[in-house]
C-alpha cells in the first residue's frame, strides 16, 4: 500500500545529510517522501562558512496547504531545527497531522561527539524536548541523549570502556524520564571483554533493552545519524520490527563507512551511501 511520509528537516547543499537522507532512503524503501524544509543552508553547519537561511516563516503555508488539501500521513519525521520557532512550527504540524495510527520519529538533532552543534541555544534544547515528548520513537546518539536527559557523558563513557552491561543499564534508567517512548541510542562507543572497539545502537523498548553491535569503524562523518533515522522509520513502515530496523540501518552505514573511509572522504562531506540504497527494499 502506498504510505506518504512528512520529513521535516533542513536541505543542506553539502554533507549528504538531512533531507537529502531522508528522500534517498525513504524512496528506496517505497515510501513517499514529502519535503518540508525547515531552512536551507549551502553547506551543513560543520563546514566553516556556511550560509543558513531559516525557513520557519514558511512552515505554516506548508500546513495550512497541507491541510486544505486533506493530506494524511503514516509517518512524520523530524530533525534538524534550526531555531526554536521551528519547533513551534513541528508542533503546529503535529497538532494537525499526528492522527492515532500515525508514527511520529523524532530524531532529536542536537549534536555529537559530546558537543552541542554550532547555532544551538539552551532555547533549542529545551524546544527539541517538548517535541521528543510528542514522539512515538527517538533516535538520539549519545550526546543527545545526555543532552536531552540531563545526564553527565564522561562516567558513561568510562563505564563503556569496563562494563557495557551496566553502562546499557544505565541508560535504560535515563531513558524512564521519557516514559513510554521507543529509543534507539546511536553510536554508543565501548569495548568487548576482549578489548575490541565496538558501536552499538541500544534499542529501548518498554522493558526491553536489546543492543544492536557493530565493529566500531572510527571517525565522524556527516548525516549518519539522518540516515538511521529515516531508515528506522520507514523499516517500521515496513512492518519490521526496531531490532531489525536497527541492524539494517548499521549494515547499511558500516558499509557506506567503509567505502568513504577506503576513498578518504573527509567527514563533512558525509557517507557513502549511495550505491547501497537497493539493500533497504522490502523482505
Ligand atoms: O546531520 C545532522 C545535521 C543536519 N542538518 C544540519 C547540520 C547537521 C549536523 O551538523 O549541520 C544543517
Amino acid at each position: 500500500m502506498h504510505q506518504r511520509v512528512a520529513a521535516i528537516n533542513d536541505l543542506s547543499g553539502l554533507g549528504r545529510c538531512s533531507l537529502t537522507a531522508d528522500i534517498a532512503v525513504l524512496a528506496a524503501m517505497g515510501l513517499e517522501c514529502c519535503p518540508l524544509p525547515t531552512a536551507v543552508l549551502t553547506t551543513q553547519t560543520g563546514y566553516p562558512d556556511y550560509r543558513c537561511v531559516s525557513f520557519t516563516g514558511h512552515m505554516e503555508d506548508y500546513r495550512q496547504h497541507w491541510l486544505q488539501l486533506g493530506v494524511s500521513f503514516s509517518g512524520i519525521l523530524s530533525g534538524y531545527l534550526a531555531t526554536p520557532e521551528a519547533a513551534d512550527q513541528v508542533e503546529a504540524f503535529l497538532d494537525t497531522f499526528q492522527k492515532p495510527g500515525t508514527l511520529y520519529l523524532c530524531d532529536p538533532v542536537l549534536g555529537d561527539n559530546g558537543h552541542v552543534y554550532r547555532g544551538f541555544t539552551d532555547a533549542s534544547i529545551e524546544a527539541m524536548g517538548k517535541l521528543a515528548r510528542r514522539a512515538d520513537i527517538l533516535t538520539p546518539n549519545l550526546t543527545e541523549f545526555c543532552i536531552l536527559t540531563g545526564t553527565d557523558m564522561e562516567p558513561l563513557f568510562q563505564l563503556g570502556r569496563t562494563d557495557a552491561q551496566a553502562l546499557f543499564r544505565a541508560l535504560q534508567e535515563k531513558a524512564l524520564l521519557f516514559k513510554g517512548k521507543k529509543f534507539i541510542i546511536t553510536g554508543i562507543p565501548h569495548s568487548s571483554l576482549s578489548g575490541e572497539h565496538l558501536v552499538t545502537n541500544l534499542v529501548l523498548d518498554g522493558e526491553k533493552a536489546v543492543p544492536v553491535t557493530f565493529p566500531h569503524l572510527g571517525g565522524t562523518y556527516s548525516g549518519t545519524g539522518d540516515l538511521f533515522a529515516a531508515i528506522l522509520l520507514g523499516s517500521q513502515l515496513q512492518g519490521r520490527s526496531l531490532e531489525r530496523g536497527a541492524q539494517l540501518a548499521g549494515e547499511l552505514i558500516g558499509k557506506a563507512i567503509r567505502s568513504s573511509k577506503a576513498e578518504g572522504t573527509p567527514g563533512n562531506d558525509g557517507v557513502n551511501y549511495e550505491p547501497y540504497l537497493s539493500l533497504l527494499g522490502k523482505e
